[in-house]
């Protein structure tokens, strides 16, 4: 095998955001864009393998590659596959025609001990060449690169002066197969549905679910022309007995067939406008680009993300055998609704609050601190892998109907009954520019102080901070993760506003505002009721129609 050193000039914008590097497409798709970052990518896992042992094995255990089906996904593993190769990996495992969900090249990264694993995805983002790219380096625990690895991506990307790249035609990935070349290194073309269907059969019972389904339940689960589609079809129709229909839009598509795959009120409209109609399931749900988001919505009935994760974690220790010796702990990401926080409390365990981005559950996680963890973007899991988990939280979901014999509605209102209801919206200003988001997030950092007694939506602030984690396992800090303003009425602390930019995005700066009151009488009112006057005085207060020209919110979820 012929390597070539391609000399070449180093990027200034790779820097990783909170879920790997995302671009344009064809920002992507430019001569050595890709090829740049991923040799970054391979010489700082190098170091940091070399700084633990310099006779690390790192070149000898697997490397997992594979990706959500978008627009130059096939393209771009191809050129991962030869730089690995001519990096000095020996052992490369490439997903069957590079499907590969997020969820599941975690659970490979982790039965295969290799030594960590590329997903070509953007996630949620919308694909096709003019739309969104990405990739992220998932480490040996099969979670997202800490922050540490990703700051020292950029940091090599900064300086980059060449890359190695094996001269070779590109593979046939389309069937499962292995190949050995002269140098010893094997690349291997694995099906990406087999780990992942095994694990969620050791973690659920699936006697259990096929009686849910034989009794006449019936689920609805769009799988949004994204990677899920091949899992879904698989577990709930094949397996678990499913009627053949209920998983939708199941062939992934290189564009997700036009649509948006995010998996919330806005973008999986269709599915809760027929679950609010007389054809509604008795479940429906769907996930994202790459299968580790997931919506949840029974009849007339929508679940919040901060609800699904509470409910689960309320029912989990008795619905689902692996859980049956209770739970370790609870995660939340900081923005997202404190409802679980109140089921942690009653169980008498552990809850962590953490900045916005999966990778910081994974320390909590490896240290046995917690079992759950979710997100308000749609987004939950379990210690079971490292990264959130789509199918899971609708076998969670599942197994907990299957166990209370109720409706979701039933389960929902009996959790409100039981703990008070965080009513909570998020509010997102797309496509800013973006040093003027900047501004507004340093200044409102500068006015914290004096913030303290202002009144919004007739709350008055209690106290105001600019977010700042402190691991409790590695003890690192990460600071400016968002700012929060706590509201009391005049007797105690009800809820939150938060603020802070996206670090998903691709072009321009995306705000987002998020708002959360706490109410233990009012159950059955909407968001919008409750929070519809904090939300025209935090526009008001922010001065978001003078400094970007927008009335309301963009999207609201
Ligand atoms: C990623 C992260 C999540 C985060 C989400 C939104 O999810 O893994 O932790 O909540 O982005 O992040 P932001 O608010 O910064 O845009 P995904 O599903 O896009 O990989």
């Amino acid at each position: 095998m012929q390597i070539k050193n391609i000399q070449t000039t180093a990027f200034n914008d790779q820097r990783p955001g909170t879920a790997g590097l995302r671009k344009k497409t064809k920002h992507f798709m430019q001569a050595h864009y890709l090829e740049n970052f991923t040799q970054s990518v391979l010489n700082a896992v190098q170091e940091k393998a070399a700084a633990v042992d310099q006779n690390s094995e790192l070149y000898n255990k697997p490397l997992i590659i594979g990706g959500d089906g978008r627009f130059f996904n096939r393209q771009a593993i191809n050129t991962i596959i030869k730089l690995a190769l001519a990096n000095g990996y020996k052992q490369i495992c490439v997903a069957q025609n590079g499907i590969l969900s997020s969820p599941a090249a975690s659970t490979v990264i982790r039965a295969r001990q290799a030594s960590g694993g590329f997903i070509l995805s953007a996630s949620h983002n919308p694909g096709g060449e003019n739309e969104d790219f990405g990739i992220k380096y998932d480490v040996e625990n099969g979670g997202p690169a800490q922050e540490k690895l990703t700051e020292r991506i950029f940091e090599i990307s900064k300086n980059l002066t060449q890359y190695q790249i094996a001269d070779i035609p590109d593979f046939n990935l389309t069937t499962v197969s292995t190949q050995t070349f002269a140098n010893g290194a094997k690349l291997e073309v694995f099906d990406g549905l087999n780990d992942y269907v095994n694990l969620m059969q050791k973690l659920f019972d699936f006697d259990q679910l096929k009686a849910l389904f034989n009794s006449g339940f019936t689920l609805r689960f769009d799988a949004m022309h994204a990677v899920t589609g091949p899992y879904a079809k698989k577990i709930f129709e094949e397996i678990l007995g499913a009627k053949s229909g209920s998983v939708i839009n199941y062939i992934p598509l290189e564009d997700f067939g036009g649509g948006h795959p995010d998996p919330n009120q806005v973008h999986a409209r269709k599915l809760i406008e027929f679950m609010y109609s007389d054809l509604a399931t008795d479940l429906g749900a769907a996930s994202d680009g790459d299968g580790d988001r997931n919506l949840i919505v029974g009849q007339n009935c929508f679940v919040s993300p901060g609800d699904s994760l509470a409910i689960i974690a309320r029912h989990m220790q008795a619905c689902i055998p692996v859980y049956k010796n209770g739970l370790l702990g609870v995660a939340r990401s900081m923005p997202t609704s404190q409802a679980v926080d109140l089921v942690a409390q009653k169980l008498g365990i552990a809850h962590y609050e953490t900045p916005t981005g999966w990778k910081f559950f994974s320390n909590l996680m490896d240290a046995n601190k917690c079992t759950i963890c979710g997100e308000e973007s749609f987004g939950t899991g379990s210690n079971h892998i490292r990264e959130k988990d789509g199918l899971w939280a609708v076998l969670c979901w599942l197994s907990i109907l299957a166990y209370q014999k109720k409706s979701v509605q039933n389960i929902v209102q009996d959790f409100w009954v039981e703990f008070g209801r965080n009513y909570y919206q998020r509010h997102d200003y797309e496509d800013l520019e973006l040093s003027k988001a900047n501004e507004l997030l340093a200044n409102c950092r500068t006015q914290l102080p004096s913030l303290i007694g202002k009144e919004l939506g007739g709350l008055s602030i209690a106290q105001a901070d600019d977010f700042s984690y402190h691991d409790p396992v590695e003890g690192s800090i990460t600071s400016k993760q968002g700012i929060r303003l706590f509201l009391k009425n005049t007797t105690s602390t009800i809820g939150r506003i938060v603020f802070r930019l996206s670090g998903t995005g691709t072009t321009g700066g995306t705000l987002r505002i998020y708002y959360e009151l706490y109410d233990r009488e009012h159950l059955d009112c909407t968001a919008d009721e409750i929070l519809q006057n904090l939300v025209l005085d935090t526009r008001k207060f922010l001065k978001l129609k003078e400094l970007f020209g927008k009335e309301k919110a963009d999207i609201i979820t």
